[in-house]
């Protein structure tokens, strides 16, 4: 996306904004519900705004991003003074940020809730201040009053208590530290820009403060993952318990690429052991299409550090999204480097995100379709797994690129009792 802007109200809509010939997503978030008089009056405005983009009739410049940082950095400083007990919540951050990010965190100190693509997870320095048992028991704990702010850094996470921050976690105060100029929210501090630029100051200044884990915390996260490990043992043809496993069989330093939907937020659940060690990852959220996504998939890896000879790059997407993207291994033929792919689709026989969100199951989008049929197409190697034995790997090791499609199908019994205990350990005391 080359350009990016907050449509507050309607006033806002960018008459002057220009954008560069790139794909263009808006993201309009319209109060809930949606169904109102007001609905109608936005897009008639958007379309009335917009349609000299969609036309081409556009004049193209190159994108303006704001010069410098937006925000005082100070505000970080007067924020954590503020804070006796804060929660730090990183989300996405662009690889070259993430070891910047990790000085300061260690520096910090405070408890660290950070999803996979803030590229964190497996940095042996922050073991200690991560919590890993989930969104479940971070929810409790704001329950709880145990923090009493929260500093975001990177982009804005996908979790459900972040939303949280809006509504019945209203009155703690937030700050975010973002490379875009996004809350996220409705309200908060926001210091923009490229974050070394706005960290290293407050690291060289010694301005950070100092805080620890309470020791509580990190033993009640400690017993959580203990007990989702032994879930993962238990339950091992269970989609997340599939996940780990595939976790354990990528290579340290592989490019890890998660689509939509359950694998982004299985995935941290699945390495609460530990996944490979210095993944790259490229995440592509819920919020964006599902369509398209093996493609950025090919696109990512091929743009991505030229790698090591041998290097693996792993795509893990649902199988609605994959279906939503029959065409893209036409890719291939472009690749420049020679890499080994695997794609795995994970089976689960439809949208199973919205099977806890919606009680109909119109929602679901159930089909018995395998992807044989796919790797025919493409002439790829396809291997099905229902998890009974060990993750299969490729017939053949030859050097060039090669792709492996892994169609993974989760036993539903499994992942049904998985859940049902997770949800149990996550509440308890
Ligand atoms: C183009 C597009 N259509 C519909 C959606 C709405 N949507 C979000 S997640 C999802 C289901 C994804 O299913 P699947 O890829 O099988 O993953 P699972 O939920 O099983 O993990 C759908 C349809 C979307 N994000 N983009």
């Amino acid at each position: 996306v080359s350009s990016c802007c907050d449509i507050e109200t309607i006033a806002d809509i960018p008459s002057e904004e220009r954008f560069e010939r790139k794909p263009l997503q808006l993201n309009v978030c319209f109060d809930e519900p949606v169904l109102t008089g007001d609905r109608a009056v936005w897009l008639s405005l958007i379309n009335e705004k917009l349609s000299p983009l969609l036309t081409g009739a556009c004049e193209v410049h190159p994108a303006r991003h704001p010069p410098g940082i937006v925000g005082q950095p100070s505000v970080v400083e007067e924020f954590l003074k503020q804070c006796e007990r804060p929660l730090v919540i990183v989300g996405a951050l662009c690889p070259p940020d993430a070891p910047v990010v990790a000085q300061f965190l260690s520096c910090l100190g405070a408890p660290v809730w950070a999803e996979a693509s803030s590229q964190l997870l497996s940095l042996p320095e922050l073991k200690p201040l991560l919590l890993r048992s989930g969104n479940g028991f971070v929810r409790k704990l704001f329950d709880q009053g145990r923090f009493d702010g929260v500093l975001r850094i990177g982009g804005v996470p996908s979790p459900r208590v972040w939303r949280d921050l809006d509504e019945r976690l209203s009155h703690l105060p937030v700050c975010v530290i973002s490379e875009q100029p996004f809350l996220g929210l409705e309200r908060g501090e926001l210091v923009a820009g490229p974050l070394p630029l706005i960290l290293s100051p407050l690291l060289e200044t010694g301005s950070v403060p100092s805080y620890t884990v309470a020791h509580d915390i990190r033993a009640a996260d400690d017993v959580r993952r203990a007990g989702i490990a032994e879930l993962l043992g238990r339950y091992p043809k269970s989609e997340v318990g599939m996940l780990a496993r595939i976790a354990a069989h990528v290579p340290a330093r592989a490019q890890v690429y998660l689509g939509n939907s359950l694998p982004i937020r299985e995935w941290e659940i699945a390495t609460v052991s530990g996944g490979p060690e210095r993944a790259l990852y490229g995440v592509s959220r819920g919020a964006n299409g599902i369509d398209g996504q093996l493609s950025t998939f090919l696109g990512w890896v091929n743009s991505n550090r030229k790698p090591e000879p041998a290097s693996e790059a792993w795509a893990i997407v649902g199988d609605l999204t994959a279906l939503y993207d029959l065409n893209a291994f036409w890719a291939l033929r472009h690749l420049e480097y020679p890499l080994s792919l695997r794609v795995v689709v994970l089976n689960n026989g439809g949208g199973q995100i919205f099977s806890r969100m919606f009680s109909s199951q119109l929602f679901l989008n159930q089909h018995t379709i395998s992807f044989k049929g796919l790797s025919e197409m493409w002439g790829l190697e396809c291997l099905e797994w229902s998890g009974e034995h060990a993750l299969p790997v490729a017939s053949s090791d030859a050097p060039g690129p090669n792709l492996l499609l892994i169609e993974a199908r989760p036993c539903d019994t499994q992942s049904a009792h998985f859940w049902k205990e997770f949800e149990r350990l996550q509440a308890s005391a």
